[in-house]
């Protein structure tokens, strides 16, 4: 699927879908704020509680599209003030346009290339509307973009735990089906972490794929030391070892651990770049709560599948809507091979819809939703049109 001829909010559809047509009728957006069982440490910040933003549009024939809209803090340039603002006048200015064919709406769209910082809001109107779209053809987002979708997708577990708890949470994990799992380094002494990781590669045995995520805690040689401790347990790739990504292709030379940009791709303002330098570089870690809009997202999945990286999307803590958007869309890029890294519900309390998609045997269903699904009793109507 090329970028050549985007026809629909910059992106292009699977070609069955060129000249489809919308009008929208209504919007409402709520807000909703969620505790998180225990606090989250993040990077930068510790959270609480996840606030987002839900959207629901409604076309003119009756069909809805839902999408979120979740800034994620310490990460999301922008603020929740920012983003209630920007999307209430982009989603006033597509109500107030009337009948939007793909055409018309291409022009009218201002392209990502035009954007210096993509942003939060358009991924979560963009989903909005293609949802829409998919609904009002009883199929999925992904299919919408691709043409077919998997109904399920591997999920890779995630272990956010401190050190101690690591071995029994691996396993823990693994008896739940797991084939993947994701553990986050970069936290405490690198050389005790080393350790830690194999000895969750003894418990879990050789078969499990275990992939690490040091969030550029180190500095090049401290992850050095710490690729070559951790060579033998087989890592599938690291996520953002080093402070500075222009220094990964030395990481991997020396310890030959592959690893993952993730962060990297966020800040990413030149669509043009070439990863070809980057030798050692195994995957994308796709958050397109983060990444800002859905045509950069496709053209990081394009790029990474030319070059024989894996495309891994990945979640920001988004609630059950932007979750559902999330595995539908890896159900058409990432197959049932390559697990992606959406187990982030579970940190929450609750969420937004009436049954929240539950991972099982390590598995994610892939569904789609409507207002009938949704759970509105963490959410505030914030504005509607
Ligand atoms: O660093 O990958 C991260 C979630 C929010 C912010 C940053 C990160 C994450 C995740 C998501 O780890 C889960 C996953 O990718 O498996
Ligand atoms: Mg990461």
């Amino acid at each position: 699927m090329g970028l050549n001829a985007p026809n629909f909010v910059g992106i292009r559809l699977s070609p069955q879908f060129q000249d489809i047509s919308l009008e929208l009728k209504s919007a409402r957006l709520y807000k909703f704020s969620v505790p998180f069982k225990h606090p989250l440490d993040l990077k930068h910040t510790t959270l609480y509680q996840r606030d987002g933003l839900i959207l629901v549009l409604t076309d003119t024939s009756g069909h809805v599209g839902l999408g979120e809209i979740s800034p994620l803090p310490g990460f999301s340039r922008e603020t929740m003030e920012t983003a209630i603002y920007k999307t209430t006048m982009l989603v006033d200015r597509m109500i107030n346009f009337g009948e939007l064919t793909a055409h018309q709406h291409a022009r009218r769209y201002t392209s990502w290339e035009n954007r210096t910082a993509p942003s939060v809001v358009h991924f979560g109107v963009e989903t909005a509307l293609l949802s829409l779209l998919a609904n009002a053809r009883k199929i999925s987002l992904g299919a919408m973009l691709y043409g077919s979708s998997t109904n399920k997708i591997p999920i890779n577990g995630l272990i956010r735990s401190s050190i101690s708890d690591w071995v029994p949470e691996a396993n823990s994990l693994v008896n739940e089906g797991y084939q993947t799992l994701k553990i986050k380094v970069g936290r405490i002494n690198s050389v005790m972490e080393a350790r830690g990781i194999q000895e969750i590669r003894e418990s879990v045995g050789p078969d499990i794929k275990l992939r690490l995520d040091a969030n550029r805690s180190w500095d090049l040689d401290t992850a050095i030391a710490f690729g070559k401790a951790v060579k033998a347990a087989n890592i599938e790739y690291i996520e953002e070892p080093t402070q500075n990504p222009a220094e990964l292709p030395r990481f991997f030379d020396a310890c030959g651990v592959h690893f993952a940009f993730d962060e990297t791709l966020h800040q990413i303002i030149d669509p043009t770049i070439s990863f070809e330098a980057y030798t050692g570089l195994r995957a994308f870690v796709l958050k397109p709560t983060l990444i800002g809009c859905t045509a950069r997202f496709i053209a990081l999945v394009n790029q990474a599948r030319e070059e024989g990286i894996y495309p891994v999307i990945s979640s920001s803590f988004e609630s059950d809507v932007g979750l559902a958007a999330l595995a539908q869309l890896a159900g058409s890029i990432s197959g049932d091979e390559v697990a992606v890294g959406l187990d982030t519900r579970s940190a929450l309390t609750a969420g937004t819809t009436k049954t929240p998609s539950i991972i099982q045997n390590g598995w994610m269903p892939v569904r789609t939703l409507t207002t009938q699904d949704l759970d509105l009793s963490y959410c505030e109507l914030l504005y509607q049109n």
